[in-house]
């Protein structure tokens, strides 16, 4: 017992000031000591640590010129996690706030994460403490062109496939896809989240948020329950939240409080087809605060980033989508006594380990976001096989295939659950136990690499 704590004491002593990666590591290895203590193959084949160290660490400079014609450096970064499922994959985070522990973390994640959809990828996350807001577009995509001036020598499509993340939509990848395509004379898959009509799938924009929603109401499914007339939180205003927010409306819950950067709106007559539209306006077209939506509709009220947040609304069912560590403990006392009964994670990390000890131990549903928000990666998949076939899947088929996709890995975590007799409902340690077996269990045929 002594000398497998030692194994974390190791790691975080090896990479000092790296918060949120420790967080996650920790976690992950909380859920896989009572599979360490009975297996000792992964013990001396020293499959965690291995399992933690990143394959390659890319970090560089990236110089571009402002509309002043001022030079401006950023740091741009590439962590290529892990390779024994498949090429490395994972999104591109542009966001002041990014530094080498938040994309280790992340990258650390997409590890479980991807193992989780069942289809053949690696690991891997990147991006740059480049600030999108209030740029223009020449500036973004003069940051895009210099970013992948460097990246294009590191990746490729059987190589390592970035996509989006918190900052980086269709017209990042846009502007990142063009210049790889022009430095290689080639024409292919090496992004996903690509526009329709160069190669994206039609179900990539909506896939994360859909998928979430998707496994929540299978989590429901599973105590003979189902989303319809769910009063619900969303966090966040970004792409997984507003298409989380989309299914939920087709599932007949009753969205009443969404978030960004800036607060909260509440309103509690909910979101409607008609609003989610204007939402997706004021965000993705002219890119501001949500206090501009709330100023169109009298119903809602806008919250300014304060004391109070959007998880002091009562609510059935929470959905975490903007960023890490977004909800503490004592936000989940809140939302208990409020009355929650289910939380899933469209967020990476969006919940502080205080805060899901506390949902664990007092039975509200809860859904790691490892397996709950695994519907973005896996459709990213299927655009990766889509490119290689050169041809497109329809919308409907796409949605089928997300579903399915959904369903395994809920079926995956209760497989996990039964087999290592686990606590009912216990999504967290299954989906941590279920990938790191499938992960050790392939980096140890494929020998000490
Ligand atoms: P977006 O950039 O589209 O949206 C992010 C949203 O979160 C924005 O509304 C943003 O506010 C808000 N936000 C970001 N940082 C903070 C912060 N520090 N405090 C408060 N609000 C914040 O990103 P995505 O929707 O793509 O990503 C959201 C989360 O989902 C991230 O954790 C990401 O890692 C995760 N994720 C994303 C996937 C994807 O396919 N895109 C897949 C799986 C997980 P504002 O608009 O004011 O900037
Ligand atoms: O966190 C994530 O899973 C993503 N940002 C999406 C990764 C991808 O490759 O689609």
């Amino acid at each position: 017992m002594a000398a497998l704590n030692n194994i974390l004491k190791s790691i975080t002593q090896k990479n000092p000031h790296e918060a949120e990666y420790h967080q996650a590591v920790e976690e992950v290895f909380e859920s896989i000591l009572p599979v360490l203590k009975k297996n000792k193959t992964f013990v001396d084949e020293k499959l965690f640590e291995r399992i933690c160290e990143p394959e390659r660490v890319i970090s560089f400079r990236v110089c571009w010129t402002d509309d002043q014609g001022k030079v401006q450096v950023n740091k741009g970064f590439r962590v290529q996690m892990n390779s024994a499922l498949g090429p490395y994959k994972g999104g591109l985070r542009f966001h002041p706030s990014v530094n080498q522990s938040i994309l280790k973390f992340l990258a650390f994640e997409q590890i479980f994460k991807n193992a989780l959809t069942g289809l053949p990828l690696g690991a891997g996350k990147g991006g740059a403490d480049f600030d999108p807001k209030g740029k223009s577009d020449g500036e973004v995509m003069r940051f895009c062109q210099a970013w992948m001036m460097e990246a294009y020598r590191h990746i490729g499509h059987f190589t390592d496939i970035p996509a989006g993340d918190i900052g980086v939509g269709e017209r990042e990848i846009g502007y990142l896809f063009g210049t790889y395509k022009k430095i290689r004379n080639e024409f292919q898959g090496v992004l996903t989240g690509k526009g329709t009509d160069w190669g994206g799938s039609y179900l990539r924009p909506e896939a994360t948020g859909y998928g979430l929603i998707h496994f929540a109401h299978f989590m429901l499914t599973e105590v003979d329950d189902n989303l319809g007339n769910k009063t619900c939180l969303v966090s966040g205003a970004g792409n997984v939240s507003q298409f989380a927010m989309e299914k939920l409306l087709q599932e007949g819950a009753k969205v009443v409080a969404f978030s960004d950067s800036t607060g909260f709106v509440h309103d509690p007559e909910g979101m409607t087809e008609e609003k989610l539209s204007h939402l997706k306006t004021v965000k993705n077209g002219e890119r501001k605060s949500i206090s501009a939506f709330a100023d169109k509709y009298a119903s809602a009220t806008f919250t300014a980033k304060g004391n109070k947040n959007i998880w002091s609304i009562p609510a059935d069912c929470a959905f975490p989508c903007a960023t890490q560590n977004e909800l503490d403990v004592a936000d989940a006392k809140t939302l208990r006594k409020n009355g929650l009964m289910l939380l899933a994670e469209g967020a990476n990390m969006p919940c502080t380990p205080e805060a899901i000890n506390y949902f664990q131990k007092s039975k509200v549903l809860y859904g790691p976001g490892k397996a709950s928000n695994a519907g973005g990666v896996a459709v990213s998949g299927l655009e990766m096989t889509q490119n290689r076939m050169g041809r497109y899947w329809a919308k409907i088929d796409l949605e089928k295939e997300l579903r399915a996709i959904m369903k395994n890995i809920h079926e995956k975590c209760l497989e996990t659950i039964d087999k290592h007799h686990l606590e009912e409902q216990d999504y967290l340690n299954a989906a941590n136990i279920g990938a790191f077996e499938k992960v050790a269990k392939a980096m140890l045929a494929q020998g000490t690499v």
